[in-house]
């Protein structure tokens, strides 16, 4: 059939019910109070891990399930319909997961899978540092060898995760200015001279703890080197190609809930006598915020499966579908609340806090500016 190329497989419903399953029960009832009370859900996200979605795209040999990036958008779309923060928590300990599984040696593997794909460390990913956001490349931390190990000092800044996760996936330099004299070091929480910022204070993400982590002179063991002196940049914005994937997943998670919501509300809010979905508006702007989730969505898992094949345009595709999913989602979002009234408004409901948690997607794991940058260089490059 023609349709046939465009069906998820069972494998992939499957994967995509147990998500869904998991959040119902253990995500969407309390994401408010995780919200409201800038609660981290450790024992969630936890509990996550034993489904497999700590590694999901880990290797089985490392102890992962090792599937694809189409099955990894699905589960955090599912887990996104609970709450965004949440998902992409476990997004960003997945992309720091895989590039120990995809670039470390035997030694590092050996020494952190085993935990992280059980969760029982939490991994973070540190490139952001306070002069260097979305010109990466400029990154400052500086780490020194001597000897057999590195002496590492700098600040990265806006670490999700930062005080709460076990491990650290940094970016420092080892070498010369530019993307070529950038290392990709392993770092644990109670090495000496790791400490962190305070607890930043967001519009949304709450659930989701963000601070500094400060390196002071941290010694960081040789062994604990992901790949060769020099990679750490590339393999960086490999590990990003799949997180904004996930980062576009989980906006369209929280559009398709604000979206959900919004039908159920229209159909029984009444005014003028009628209920306010009969208004050929309300209509009209349910069929724009269906239409528009479904086109991101469709690009999205595209790129996922352009991802997953290692396709030559597969970063392109990427920024293009984070940046479509991530505006859209928002913009769903938005008609949702103003569908609902003031009642919108309101924490009574939950499209507010899918407001607040979205609008970061379309600046975290590089802006959509950054994306805009991406695709149009490539283009052009051709
Ligand atoms: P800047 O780079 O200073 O950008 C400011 C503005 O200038 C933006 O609008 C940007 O698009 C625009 N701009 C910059 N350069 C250009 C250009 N060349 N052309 C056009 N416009 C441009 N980072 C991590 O490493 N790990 C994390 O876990 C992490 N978690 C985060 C969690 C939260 C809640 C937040 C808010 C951020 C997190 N970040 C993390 C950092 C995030 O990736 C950066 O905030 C982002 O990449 C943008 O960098 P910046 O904030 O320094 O903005
Ligand atoms: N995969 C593999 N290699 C890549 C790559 C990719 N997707 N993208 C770039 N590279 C390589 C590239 O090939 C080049 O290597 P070589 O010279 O050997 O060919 C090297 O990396 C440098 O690339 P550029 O020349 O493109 O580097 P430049 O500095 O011009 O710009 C840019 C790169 C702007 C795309 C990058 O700095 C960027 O993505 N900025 C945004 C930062 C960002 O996304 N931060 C997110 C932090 S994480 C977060 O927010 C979380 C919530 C977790």
């Amino acid at each position: 059939m023609m349709t046939d190329q465009f069906q998820l497989t069972d494998d992939q419903l499957a994967i995509q019910d147990m998500a869904r399953k998991f959040t119902a029960d253990a995500i969407t009832p309390f994401a408010a109070e995780w919200d409201e009370r800038g609660h981290f859900p450790r024992d969630v996200i936890k509990a996550a891990a034993e489904l497999g979605f700590a590694a999901i795209y880990v290797g089985e040999e490392s102890g992962g399930i090792g599937l694809g990036r189409l099955e990894a958008a699905l589960i955090m779309e599912a887990m996104a319909y609970g709450c965004p923060a949440t998902s992409a928590f476990v997004s960003i300990h997945n992309m720091a997961s895989w590039m120990i599984d995809s670039f470390g040696s035997a030694e590092v593997k050996a020494k952190y899978l085993p935990d992280l794909v059980t969760m029982d460390r939490m991994a973070s990913y540190c490139l952001t540092e306070p002069g260097s956001g979305s010109d990466a490349a400029a990154l400052k931390t500086t780490a020194r060898l001597e000897g057999d190990h590195y002496v590492v000092n700098g600040t990265k800044q806006f670490i999700s995760g930062a005080g709460v996760n076990d491990i650290y996936v940094t970016m420092v330099r080892t070498g010369a200015p530019g993307p070529k004299g950038i290392s990709c070091l392993v770092i644990e929480k109670d090495m000496p001279g790791v400490s962190f910022g305070a607890k930043e204070r967001k519009l949304g993400w709450n659930a989701s703890p963000t601070a500094q982590v400060i390196l002071d002179n941290v010694k960081v063991p040789v062994e604990n080197r992901v790949g060769a002196e020099g990679d750490g940049f590339r393999f960086a914005m490999a590990g990003l190609d799949g997180g904004r994937l996930n980062i576009g997943a989980c906006s369209l998670g929280g559009a398709q809930r604000c979206l959900d919501e919004a039908i159920g509300y229209t159909k029984d809010r009444q005014q003028f006598g009628q209920p306010i979905a009969d208004f050929q508006n309300t209509q009209f702007t349910l069929a724009d915020m269906a239409t528009d989730l479904e086109a991101a969505r469709a690009l999205l898992y595209l790129a996922a499966a352009k991802v997953t094949a290692n396709a030559p345009d597969k970063s392109r595709f990427s920024a293009m579908a984070k940046r479509l999913a991530t505006d859209n989602g928002s913009a769903v979002v938005d008609r949702a609340l103003q569908l609902f009234g003031g009642y919108g408004y309101l924490k009574d409901y939950p499209i507010e806090r899918f407001w607040r948690d979205l609008r970061v997607h379309s600046i975290l794991e590089g802006t959509n500016q950054v994306m805009r940058m991406i695709v149009g260089r490539d283009l052009l490059r051709q």
